[in-house]
């Protein structure tokens, strides 16, 4: 099969969030299975150019309403995987990726969405699958349901839209729509009216097949609590919506072989642990204390990931004893709160406000455990990356972190689950942490058992391979509604 995979950001070119990963590394799990897979991101200056040596394919232009505007597509590769960057008049050329509203990001990602596809034409690469991620690839998804239908180069292009997060909406973003042609002549009846000119309302009404990012999450987002407005799109559509779990790149992710590690180590020689848990002491300037439990977060500092509940849970770890590791940027107001808990607690709470990579890789490999909070988790990546290196989890059971972890109190379990969003509910399950921390051969145990989980993309790629077929059976799809 074609694939043609479209993303806001990508890893390695450019990341910020779990969505640079999964772009990153899901297209070439699928090219692995035979398919030709191209993955398209925006050209952003932010991309390191030089290091990746793009060759420019080709420069066409995409219509808009203020007279054409010129595109230009360059290739690069990811593995086996080429990749297409889209540059153009909206596409920053400063470091740039995200902007500050709808008017600086609308016309951004519409003109990436509708340039992404004019660069098959132009490379004669006939998708039969468009897969189209979050609220940015919207209009790609719109597009082939809509005039895509009577042109002959997309007619039988399916799309499939994964939802990674989603009140993240693009909305508003009406008169940038109607700028770039797109005609509201789908039946948009099946979203709330508010959402009607959201770019994420146009990738679930259009699609021919819906997944998310975990199981949990595709339920979730059908009920009022998880859905935000969109349940009832969700619901009436139910029968297109497939959660998927995501995976990680367990070559990228590997504690036998990461140079960021004092010592390497793997499930049998996990003893080799304990020098990375010193090493990360260390550097975080903390005490080094062997038997202290040593808890970590590495997250977007975002209110998403339950900062809220855990700040006052955590004043009372520091006051009891515990240690504390954090890292992650974002929100102003949780870094300054976290910047005051390492002031009040010197030697035992260490916070880095950065994107710090190599930093990450040493909490995972050293820390004893890995706390998320998530007010909500479409699926979360760190809880499987911990796991991986023998780091415990201790997450609220929400979207994919209940599909990924099983609590230590039943059969297998790999880590802590909590319910209540709720500064009690997550101190219970610091208790509880502790109680298990406190019988060495237990918490072995737990880790090992973490550390033999399978999270390669290997059966995921493969339901994905599934789901392309089911779309391109609707194609050409009708809404359904329900
Ligand atoms: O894993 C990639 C990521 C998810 O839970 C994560 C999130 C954003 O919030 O699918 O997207």
């Amino acid at each position: 099969m074609n694939v043609l995979f479209l993303a806001a950001e990508a890893a390695p070119f450019v990341k910020v969030g779990g969505l640079g990963d999964v772009a990153g590394s899901l297209p070439r799990a699928l090219a692995t299975l035979g398919h030709d897979v191209r993955l398209a991101i925006p050209g952003y200056g932010a991309i390191d150019w030089p290091a990746f040596q793009p060759e420019r394919r080709g420069r066409f232009e995409v219509p808009h309403a203020g007279g054409r505007e010129p595109a230009q597509v360059w290739e690069t590769r990811s593995g086996s995987v080429p990749v297409y960057l889209l540059t153009g008049p909206p596409i920053p050329t400063d470091r740039r990726i995200y902007g500050s509203g709808i008017e600086e990001d609308g016309p951004k990602f519409i003109f990436f969405s509708l340039a992404a596809l004019e660069a098959c034409r132009e490379l004669a690469f006939r998708p039969d699958v468009v897969h189209a991620n979050d609220w940015h690839t919207g209009p790609a998804v719109y597009r082939l349901s809509t005039t895509g239908r009577s042109d002959p180069f997309f007619r039988d292009t399916a799309s499939l839209f994964t939802i990674h997060n989603l009140p993240y909406t693009g909305r508003d973003a009406g008169r940038f729509l109607a700028e770039y042609g797109l005609p509201a002549t789908l039946d948009l009846e099946l979203l709330p009216a508010w959402a009607r000119d959201s770019m994420l309302g146009l990738g679930l009404a259009g699609a021919d097949v819906l997944t998310t990012v975990s199981p949990t999450y595709a339920r979730e987002i059908r009920t009022p609590e998880g859905g935000y407005g969109f349940d009832g799109t969700l619901s009436a559509r139910s029968d297109r919506l497939h959660g998927v779990l995501n995976g990680i790149d367990t070559e990228v992710w590997n504690p036998s072989t990461d140079d960021a590690l004092r010592e390497r180590f793997d499930a049998a020689t996990l003893g080799r642990r304990a020098a990375n848990k010193a090493a990360l002491q260390e550097e975080a300037g903390l005490e080094p204390e062997e038997k202290t439990f040593l808890l970590a977060m590495v997250s977007r500092l975002d209110s998403q990931k339950g900062f809220d509940i855990a700040l006052p849970a955590l004043l009372r770890w520091l006051e009891t004893g515990g240690q504390l590791v954090v890292l992650g940027s974002g929100d102003p107001a949780i870094e300054r709160a976290l910047a005051g808990l390492e002031l009040a607690f010197r030697g035992r709470a260490a916070v880095r406000l950065r994107f710090d990579p190599p930093y990450a890789r040493k909490i995972y490999g050293g820390a004893d455990g890995i706390l998320i909070p998530s007010r909500y988790e479409p699926c979360g990546l760190t809880q499987m990356i911990a796991m991986r290196y023998g780091a415990v989890p201790i997450a609220r059971r929400t979207g994919g972190l209940a599909d990924t972890i099983t609590d230590v109190d039943e059969p297998g379990g790999t880590g802590i689950l909590f319910d209540g969003y709720d500064p009690g509910s997550l101190a219970h399950a610091l208790a509880r942490a502790l109680r298990v921390y406190a019988q060495p051969e237990e918490w072995t145990e737990v880790e090992r058992r973490g550390m033999a989980q399978d999270f390669s993309w290997d059966r995921s790629a493969a339901k994905y391979e599934a789901l392309y077929r089911e779309a391109l059976h609707f194609r050409p799809g009708e809404i359904s509604t329900g």
